[in-house]
């Protein structure tokens, strides 16, 4: 696994996989696990005087300033979708850590309210980390999170409840005296004990929530139950846990089916379950199939999953500490996930912010029962402005069409490729490790010459193509089978990149993100969707089977200067059936 490179885009200063206690020549305390970088003081509640507009997102969710993580307790009551996150008050780094609160009737538009949660107790004086909402019979919204009740980083589950329900925007929030509700108990490491999921309600009339975390190295997704939602048992066995797999942080399990969304407590025989989980060790999340013994209380991965770090991933990119929630105003279920910066935190810290939020996607089963399908939700095509159209246009070896007429620097394209044959695809190297995609797309990249691709999207290209991050496509043939292998290569993304050095002298992280494709390929064609927003570049392959998003900070092809194109360096030729790209609008309301 690639330690050394995460360390760039998650742990600038530090990276050590277990708790430990550091310290500086400040004298200061620095209490760090995986996850969690520590700051001083100072730092902390750092941030340029003047908020950057470069970079900025212009459709993507993100406060107005300072530093964003996890989506938290994502819901809908009452006609409005709430969205709560980790937020720091003070500045663009982690830290200061509340629950800050944006309200939406569409998921587009966002409106800031007061903070929901912040440290104020004793049981979250030192921190109000991630959690969910569950709406309880009655129409009652209820929301569990994790709290630090000391410096040393140990964990509670804490629970608050709206102060006034008829309150159409649930603006305060109160955290009764009654809590934690859950505390660890001798058999659990406290320290790796937090995200407690939604709720779900069994058959036998108890609630029950999984909590993250691990012992040893053993990756663990408690179970606890409870008749009233304030008394919780530790279930004999864990929900899930794998060994080798280190902390599990944020999971989420949820039903789902092929054609709509499920409440989080529907079982049934055409239901498979979804375990996901965020590995604290790779920074990437996780996915499993499988179903949900309701007697042995317990989740099984479909035999033919990979349940570990070759797994499968929501997203191969940038995206992580993800939530999702049942809609029933449209009997969807969708997907919120965070994007970090990919930068160094002395850059975060000039800009005066540090991450987004990804667009909402709705979830659904593949109907072929493998793998979930991610689309970015309907209500995002509202911001669609200026359309351009082409189709038939072939591109031979070595050709790239300009897509002209939109703004290329904030964009929504859609494409379908199509090819004549299969015969030019490259053999798949038997020495390549199957499950390092990444590592294959970084020796072959957008400007290596393959058979059958690499074809595909040239985003926040530079007129004359000094930066460039490309979306692509390459396909392998591996004894009687086909890879399509995807790219979203940041590699050459800004002509900046040799003046941004992170703190530790190393260059500033640039991956080139990839992932396979489980695409039928008979009909010999392809398709990518990619949301291109000023530094995020969010991609679906063949209709959201593979979702790559990349962090990008181009320098010269910023707003009005971004370019974007079509291109094929495969020696067969390929043709765009349809390429649609529209001018992305901001919302009306941006979160203020
Ligand atoms: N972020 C939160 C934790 C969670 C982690 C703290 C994941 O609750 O485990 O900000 O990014």
């Amino acid at each position: 696994m690639e330690f050394t490179k995460r360390v760039h885009w998650v742990l600038p200063v530090l990276y050590i996989s277990c708790l430990a206690f550091l310290f500086n020549t400040n004298n200061f305390v620095l209490v760090v696990d995986a996850s969690h970088d520590v700051f001083s003081e100072d730092v902390l509640s750092l941030s340029a005087v003047n908020v950057k507009k470069e970079h900025r997102s212009g459709y993507h969710f993100q406060p107005t300033k300072h530093w964003i993580n996890d989506p938290n307790g994502p819901m809908y009551y009452n006609g409005v979708y709430h969205l709560f996150y980790q937020y720091n008050p003070k500045g663009a780094v982690w830290g200061n850590i509340v629950w800050a609160h944006s309200v939406s009737k569409d998921l587009i538009n966002w409106k800031k309210v007061e903070h929901a949660i912040f440290p104020s107790k004793p049981f979250d004086k030192y921190g109000c980390w991630s959690g969910s909402a569950t709406v309880l019979p009655g129409n009652k919204p209820v929301i569990l999170y994790t709290g630090i009740v000391d410096d040393k980083n140990t964990q509670v589950q804490n629970y608050a409840v709206p102060a006034n329900l008829s309150d159409p925007y649930l603006r305060e929030w109160i955290k009764p005296d009654n809590n934690p509700l859950i505390v660890a108990d001798k058999a659990i490491n406290g320290t790796y004990f937090r995200d407690p999921t939604t709720a779900w309600l069994g058959k036998d009339g108890h609630w029950r929530i999984s909590i993250g975390g691990k012992k040893n190295n053993r990756g663990i997704s408690y179970l606890y139950k409870s008749r009233d939602f304030m008394h919780w048992v530790k279930a004999k066995h864990p929900l899930h846990a794998t060994a080798g797999t280190g902390n599990w942080e944020c999971p989420d399990f949820f039903p789902v089916s092929a054609t709509n969304g499920l409440d989080t407590s529907v079982v049934g025989p055409n239901v498979k379950h979804v375990m996901k989980v965020s590995l604290d060790a790779t920074r990437f999340e996780y996915y499993t199939l499988g179903s949900y013994d309701v007697g042995k209380d317990r989740y099984i991965p479909d035999p033919d999953m990979i349940d570990g770090w070759n797994g499968l991933r929501y997203d191969y990119g940038n995206f992580y500490a993800s939530k999702s929630f049942f809609d029933p105003s449209k009997n969807r279920r969708i997907l919120w996930g965070w994007a970090n910066e990919s930068d160094s935190t002395d850059n975060d810290i000039k800009k005066g912010w540090a991450g987004v939020q990804l667009i909402p996607r709705t979830i659904v089963l593949d109907p072929n029962g493998k793998q979930l399908l991610q689309w970015p939700v309907e209500e995002l095509e509202t911001l669609r402005g200026n359309k351009v159209e082409l189709s038939n246009k072939i591109l031979n070896k070595g050709e790239n069409v300009e897509i002209k007429g939109i703004t290329a620097a904030q964009a929504d394209v859609d494409v379908t490729f199509s090819f004549e044959s299969l015969d030019k695809a490259e053999p798949f190297d038997p020495s390549w490790d199957r499950y390092d995609a990444q590592k294959i797309c970084s020796q072959k990249g957008s400007t290596v010459e393959g058979g059958l691709g690499p074809f595909g999207l040239l985003t926040l290209a530079s007129q004359n193509l000094e930066e460039y991050t490309p979306v692509f496509f390459r396909v392998f043939k591996d004894q009687d089978k086909h890879l399509v292998l995807m790219c979203s290569d940041a590699s050459r993304s800004s002509i900046k990149d040799d003046k941004t050095k992170m703190k530790d002298g190393k260059d500033a992280y640039r991956p080139s993100f990839a992932g396979f494709v489980n695409v039928d390929l008979t009909e010999k064609k392809l398709s990518l969707r990619s949301l291109i927003d000023n530094s995020v570049v969010e991609s679906f392959g063949a209709g959201g089977k593979t979702c790559i998003t990349s962090r990008v900070y181009p320098a010269l092809a910023l707003f009005g200067n971004a370019h974007l194109y079509a291109f094929n360096n495969g020696t067969e030729a390929v043709k765009i059936d349809s390429l649609n790209a529209w001018t992305m609008n901001r919302p009306r309301e941006m979160n203020h």
